[in-house]
């Protein structure tokens, strides 16, 4: 499964990890870069020291490449930009922002550095930047979203930039892979399968929503405060939901009711008060079984696929 993106980082398969804030840890990471994708591990709001021992323990765990998330909304940003040079790390990929004040000094470090991008218009400006490739990134993904979605942004990023495109959103099988290359990216990125794997160290109340949502249950919230995220539907995410609609909650409200609401999800399977994002094909993940099993079973299927 040679691509673009598996020649430019010196791995055997196309795949990222999605860099799932409190999720993505060196764990899922070291388990997604030994089976020949790209594990990444997110800094989110972490603090620095937290960051730093998370690279460390990766390092320790493969000798394969991983990457690290920068979550361009962190108070933290600033510093986890600086320590992912420090730390050497190879691949950068980002997200909810525009990474351009950072692009000169990650590039000068020799950083891979691949944006998610919700439109054609930052695609191209990341480009200009430097980008080594860029994450089109449609809205049925999980957590915070754009609009367009993967089958129309894709091949409109595709045509508007001469680097590689990774697809990202609503992909979690190989019929989501093989269709992404037909769309004309180099790659996909997938999140919400991942959240199924045995690596992945996710409370188990939060596996088992995965496990067990259906097509229609995944419900954005957010939508007021101008940071729409995709969660599995709960009965909070649901009264977010209709409380934004009908002026119950306002913006400020919302920010103080999530406050904290994906830790609680993720570390404490809170289903009172947390924040379970996940992406729209979480109907569609079933099972729970080893990274590398995913990963594996994903591109023989592509792979069937794509030579018929
Ligand atoms: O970043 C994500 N997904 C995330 S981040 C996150 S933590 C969070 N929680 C609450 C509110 C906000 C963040 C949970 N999930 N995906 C990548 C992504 N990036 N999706 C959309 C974007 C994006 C949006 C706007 C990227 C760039 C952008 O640029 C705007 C600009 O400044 O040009």
């Amino acid at each position: 499964m040679e691509t673009e993106i598996t020649k430019l980082l010196g791995i055997k398969y196309p795949i990222f990890q999605g860099g799932m804030a409190w999720i993505a840890e060196s764990t899922l990471a070291a388990a997604v870069s030994d089976a020949g994708g790209v594990g990444i591990i997110a800094g989110g709001s972490a603090p620095i020291d937290y960051l730093r021992e998370q690279i460390r323990r990766a390092k320790s765990l493969t000798d394969k490449p991983f990457g690290v998330n920068i979550m361009l909304m962190s108070p933290n940003a600033e510093d986890l930009a600086q320590l992912v040079i420090d730390e050497n790390v190879p691949v950068i990929t980002t997200g909810a922002g525009n990474p351009g004040k950072f692009m000169e000094a990650w590039n000068n470090a020799g950083i891979k550095v691949i944006p998610v991008v919700p439109s054609v218009a930052l695609a191209k400006r990341m480009e200009r930047s430097g980008a080594a490739a860029v994450i089109a990134e449609g809205t049925e993904s999980g957590g915070h979203i754009g609009e367009n979605t993967t089958m129309c942004l894709v091949p409109q990023v595709v045509d508007a930039v001469s680097i590689p495109v990774i697809a990202a959103g609503g992909i979690a099988d190989g019929r989501g892979i093989a269709a992404s290359f037909m769309l004309g990216a180099q790659g996909v990125q997938v999140g919400t399968r991942f959240l199924a794997a045995e690596e992945c160290q996710i409370h188990p109340t939060y596996k088992q929503l995965v496990i067990d949502a259906k097509d229609t249950d995944s419900i954005v919230t957010g939508r007021t405060t101008g940071h729409p995220c995709r969660n599995v539907k709960t009965k909070f995410s649901k009264k977010l939901a209709s409380g934004e609609m009908n002026g119950t909650i306002t913006p400020d409200e919302f920010e103080q009711i999530t406050l904290g609401s994906l830790r609680k999800a993720v570390q404490d399977g809170n289903l009172e008060e947390g924040s379970f994002l996940c992406g729209a094909i979480a109907g569609m993940v079933n099972k729970i079984e080893p990274a590398k099993d995913m990963i594996e079973e994903m591109f023989a299927q592509a792979e069937k696929l794509l030579n018929r």
